[in-house]
């Protein structure tokens, strides 16, 4: 019988490349997102080259009704268990002095990166207590470590996943349901791109001067932190690129 991992925002980037890494290597997977089209795409691909089960759930994770919904509109002939829950969905949106911040982006920032979250973990720990064992991996950042200048809102929102993620290791723990943080610094996706809201450029920039981390490396360590003995967990990975340090240090050239 094939495992089951749920990856929340696996339309792009970190979630996307966790979705081919758990595909190859035989695991069921419940991917969501908001872009139907790319969901349906990476279904195929997956089915295709994979002998495993994908089902898709295309709503917002904002949306407390919608996740309650399409959480139990899960098939359990696909996911007779869920062995894994990636909460990886998550954005920043806007860059700047903490007085010059949108509120809208305060909201969207917020409202996904840390209720999201919780929305999902809500709707799946139940799962996980009944069967007696889980994985519950937070998506969290270098930014839930350290702050930086101009990152305000979204490093609290990763902090708020960091206290979470350890609150949830201890409210877990009687359950066999193990709780990791994965905390990446600068990786190349489609995050710049939605922080810059679709300034290519500025967001080409963000990598520029440096090997940044690839959504694949990020993938690697969720799938090892996954995948170690039963009675062994990974409470919390950092992984930066050679010339980051934290949130604070980056060399460029
Ligand atoms: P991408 O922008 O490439 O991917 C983000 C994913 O989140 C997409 O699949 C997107 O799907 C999904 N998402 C965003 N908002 C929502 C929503 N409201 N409802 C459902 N899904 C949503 O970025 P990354 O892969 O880089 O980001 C993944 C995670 O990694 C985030 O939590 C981010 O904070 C974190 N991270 C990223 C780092 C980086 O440098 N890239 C470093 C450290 C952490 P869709 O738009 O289709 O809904
Ligand atoms: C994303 C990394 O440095 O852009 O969490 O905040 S950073």
């Amino acid at each position: 019988m094939n495992k089951t991992v749920l990856i929340t925002g696996a339309t792009s980037g970190i979630g996307k490349s966790s979705a081919y890494i758990f595909a190859k290597n035989g695991y069921n997977l419940i991917l969501t997102g908001r872009r139907l089209e790319r969901l349906n795409q990476l279904k195929e691909e997956l089915e295709n080259d994979y002998s495993i089960k994908v089902q898709v759930l295309n709503f917002d994770i904002r949306n407390l009704e919608d996740t309650q919904q399409f959480i139990k509109s899960i098939d359990r002939s696909i996911a007779p268990t869920i062995d894994i829950l990636i909460n990886n969905a998550g954005l920043a949106a806007g860059y700047g002095p903490i007085d010059e911040g949108k509120y809208e982006d305060w909201d969207t920032m917020i409202d996904t990166n840390v209720k999201g979250l919780l929305y999902i973990s809500r709707e799946i720990i139940p799962i996980m207590k009944e069967q007696g064992f889980g994985h519950i991996i937070n998506i969290s950042s270098t930014a839930g470590k350290d702050v930086y200048q101009n990152g305000n809102v979204y490093c609290a929102s990763k902090h708020a996943v960091d206290a979470l993620t350890k609150s949830m290791r201890i409210d877990l723990l009687n359950y066999g349901i193990k709780v990791t943080s994965i905390n990446p610094g600068a990786c190349e996706t489609e995050f710049s791109l939605v922080r810059f809201k679709g300034d290519q450029q500025r967001a080409k920039a963000v990598y520029e001067g440096f090997t940044p981390l690839t959504p694949d490396d990020i993938a690697d360590a969720i799938y090892y932190a996954s995948t170690l003995p039963r009675h062994v967990c990974i409470n919390d990975l950092t992984l930066t690129c050679i010339t980051q340090a934290n949130a604070h240090y980056n060399i460029k050239k």
